[in-house]
């Protein structure tokens, strides 16, 4: 059925009655998303089912993401997109007089996810449903997302992201689907018929009720989809009795249920300092157990036998967070499908694949034994034994090396490993960008690229263009298109046709209007919320991302107060007019990072208000940051600042998101900008700094004193200075702990060290842009080469080396 633009107005007139008996005139914005969205899912409904049937019917192997975040943001716009009728709706609406961007306004983001990882989560259901691959995500249906920002007085504070308080419309409850999750309690070997089990008692039992949504491929009859769990007391159905005995009386029954709805509550803040915190765990062992169950139980109504999982089944686990699934796989298979450790293991291990993100050791995850005995005495006692058999193993191989041993292990100084278990519990061990994967192999974990050296691979990230171009940037695409015709949109890498025209000075003026007019747009929305007047003709310069000590928005703002010194010093200075935007969430526990905040607010007010430096140059702090602010900020910036420490950053995504929408990158030589640069040329784009390495000699030295440049260098000398003697409006107490990091502490993250390089870099920038025709040049290059970055090239890598014999669309 194709859907016309009057089959559209008529169904939405009727849904909107049979929701709201409401006409137009009289339904409210949000009653019109509601019914609209909701018609939309109706839409898709057939080839979801459809899409269901098969994969129980057909011999196709399914690939199941599970990930502790999905970072989805909106999905009405994807939606329409995905299913060929953007066109058709927004004429329909208009037609009854309705702004489809206006209804949109309604949508609340699906907040699920921290930042990059979460993200890339979300990009990959998108390529998988796209490429027509049978892949769906399994993760945590959290009653509340990563937190609301507002920002106060140039502080952070934290509002609970109450994103369900309408309903989600995208969702489809499963009650008919839940399983049982068991925490606590206490196990028993006994032999039965000559064969060992394990008897659970005691064990507190959750409910686990799957709410499923539909994953839509781009303009196919594939629908996957995103399996969310939310966790539930069984009484919930009949109502919890709150008199009875079993829980003592009503206030305990009252405990219970809170207790146990806890789990799916909230999503974790990710911190800079990594906790183990014993919610969190139950949060892990919750949606993998719940997932695996689930698994099973679809695979079986496949009529296959267990020993052949792996040839069905693939299981990618997205960083530790959920790498419990390994002894759980393996308790499922042996406790409860009766197979033995051996063929147990082996099964496991093929089915299972592990993708790393983060290199800071103080990120990696471990749990302290206690704790997770006590919470999971089953897996434990599995754990435990999947780690004494790899230690005969290693000894076999190691002898006596036991410091070797030791940090090999899975459970060592009382403590349970998860990146080891993750590693020895499956055959593949990915990074997220070449330098990563390098830095894995010969650092963090050598020894078990030693051991197992054909488990190591590269994934390098990538991001959907149907979101991050098309939808977000709609003119750039219709441009593109014009130009080069359509075939790149499903085929991202003919996006290279473009460059061609890079030096196309028709090309380049179109270019440059498209941009100009998101500019000016978004010039408008910031000025009615901020109350700050923007010059669209400024160069803007965007540092959009998590707030990090090692993403150095810190090395972005004292370069700011640099600058504004220097217009100080001489008003008549010349230099392009630019708007620093920065837009980053701090976690709430993470100090410093607030401080930084604080402190870039703190800059911004003065020089937003001091009228000598003639609207040079301006800056603004972008509240909350979320999926659906970057849509909106990446198509319009100029400059993408990707300022890393060397070595710190896994790989980084925006840098993808600003490059694909013709920003300029100004980049240090980590993660993905390393093969950003190799694929758009040096010309290209504007690197500096200290390289990985230098950065891993200084730390294996004891890092750089960072005082001497504090002395020496007096660009560097004067904004600290400012920054703790009240020049900038606040008490000079106010940064001392910035201060302490940079100069007392010898600056970790390398900003002293890297200052006059980016310095340098930026004035670089200045003398570009002042070309306009070099510079549009480099926007349309950028662009040319982002096809490399689309999530189908990776996807389709991960398809095929790491989750092998995957059917695709090609
Ligand atoms: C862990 C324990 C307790 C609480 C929170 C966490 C936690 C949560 C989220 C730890 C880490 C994260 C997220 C990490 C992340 O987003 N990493 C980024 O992953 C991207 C996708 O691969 C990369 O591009 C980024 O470079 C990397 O920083």
């Amino acid at each position: 059925m194709k859907l016309d633009k009057d089959t559209i107005k008529k169904d939405f007139s009727r849904k909107l009655i049979t929701m709201f008996s409401e006409d137009i005139q009289e339904a409210s914005n949000l009653h019109k998303y509601l019914a609209f969205a909701s018609l939309i899912k109706e839409y898709c409904a057939e080839n979801w089912m459809m899409s269901n049937k098969a994969y129980t019917k057909d011999e196709k192997k399914q690939v199941y993401y599970f990930s502790m975040e999905f970072l989805i943001g909106k999905l009405l716009r994807s939606n329409l997109l995905n299913l060929g009728i953007e066109k058709e709706s927004e004429e329909a609406l208009k037609e009854l007089g309705i702004d489809l961007n206006e209804l949109e306004e309604s949508e609340m983001d699906a907040g699920l996810g921290n930042g990059g990882l979460g993200r890339l989560a979300a990009c990959f259901l998108d390529s998988m449903a796209s490429l027509e691959i049978p892949g769906h995500g399994c993760g945590i249906r959290y009653k509340y997302g990563l937190f609301e920002q507002k920002i106060v007085n140039g502080y952070q504070v934290e509002i609970p992201d109450n994103w369900l308080k309408e309903g989600n419309v995208w969702e489809t409850r499963k009650d008919d689907k839940a399983v049982v999750v068991k925490f606590g309690g206490n196990v028993t070997p006994v032999t039965i018929n000559g064969r060992l089990n394990f008897i659970h008692e005691n064990y507190r039992a959750v409910k686990a009720v799957p709410c499923d949504t539909p994953i839509i491929g781009y303009k196919n009859k594939t629908v996957n989809t995103l399996r969310l769990w939310s966790a539930e007391t069984f009484e919930k159905d009949k109502e919890l009795d709150f008199s009875s005995f079993k829980y003592g009386n009503y206030s305990k029954a009252v405990e219970y249920k809170s207790s146990v709805e806890s789990i799916s509550q909230v999503l974790y803040p990710d911190d800079s300092q990594i906790e183990g915190k014993i919610l969190r765990l139950k949060q892990q062992y919750f949606f993998v157990s719940a997932g695996i169950q689930s698994i099973i139980r679809t695979y079986k109504k496949r009529n296959k036998p267990i020993n052949e999982l792996d040839k069905y089944v693939a299981i990618h686990i997205n960083d530790t967070h959920p790498a419990i699934a390994v002894p759980e796989l393996m308790r499922i298979l042996m406790d409860e499908e009766g197979l033995g450790w051996d063929e147990a293991f082996e099964i496991t291990k093929n089915v299972i694949s592990y993708t790393n993100h983060t290199i800071m050791a103080e990120a990696l995850e471990k749990w302290p034994i206690n704790i997770f005995k006590e919470l999971l005495p089953r897996i434990y006692m599995i754990v435990e034994e999947i780690n004494r058999r790899f230690i005969e193993e290693l000894k076999l191989k190691y002898h006596e090396d036991w410091n070797k041993i030791n940090s090999m292990a899975i459970i060592s100084s009382g403590q349970i490993k998860m990146a080891n278990l993750a590693i020895i519990g499956g055959h593949s061990v990915n990074g997220v960008a070449k330098l990563h994967t390098e830095i894995l192999k010969k650092r963090e974990l050598a020894n078990f690229y030693e051991l197992y050296p054909e488990r190591f691979n590269n994934k390098t990230n990538g991001i959907t263009h149907r979101r991050w171009l098309l939808q977000a940037n709609p003119k750039l695409a219709e441009l593109i298109t014009n130009t080069i015709g359509n075939d790149w949109v499903r085929n991202p890498i003919k996006l290279d046709e473009l460059e061609k025209y890079a030096k196309d000075s028709g090309f380049q003026e179109e270019l440059y209007n498209i941009k100009r007019n998101n500019k000016i747009k978004f010039a408008k929305e910031v000025e009615n919320k901020y109350g700050i007047v923007v010059n669209p003709d400024s160069v803007f310069d965007v540092q959009a991302k998590r707030l990090h000590a090692y993403k150095r928005q810190l090395l972005n703002v004292i370069h700011i107060a640099y600058l504004y010194n220097n217009l100080k010093e001489n008003p008549n200075l010349d230099i392009i007019p630019r708007t620093f935007f920065f837009a980053a969430k701090a976690s709430p526990s993470y100090y410093l990072a607030k401080e930084i905040i604080k402190l870039i607010n703190t800059i911004g007010d003065k020089v937003n208000n001091d009228k000598s430096i003639r609207d040079k140059i301006k800056v603004i702090f972008l509240e909350n940051y979320r999926v659906s602010l970057a849509e909106k900020i990446i198509p319009c910036a100029d400059v993408s600042e990707q300022i890393s420490t060397a070595s710190k950053e896994a790989s980084g995504t925006g840098n993808m998101k600003f490059m694909m929408n013709g920003a300029v990158t100004i980049a240090t030589l980590d993660g993905a900008n390393i093969e950003i640069r190799d694929r758009v040329g040096e010309e290209n784009i504007v690197t500096f700094g200290l390289t990985a390495e230098e950065v891993m000699n200084y730390e294996k030295n004891g890092g750089y004193w960072s005082k001497e440049l504090y002395y020496k260098d007096r660009r560097i000398h004067t904004v600290i200075d400012q920054m703790t003697n009240g020049y900038f409006g606040v008490p000079s107490s106010e940064f001392k702990d910035i201060y302490n990091h940079l100069v007392e502490q010898n600056d970790e993250y390398f900003v002293f060290k890297d200052f006059d390089s980016y310095v340098k870099a930026q004035e670089k920038i200045d003398f570009l842009y002042r070309q306009r025709s070099k510079w549009m040049e480099m926007c349309a290059i950028n662009i040319a080469k982002s096809g490399a970055f689309s999530s189908d090239n990776t996807i389709l890598q991960y398809a095929k080396e790491i989750w092998h014999n995957i059917s695709t669309r090609d």
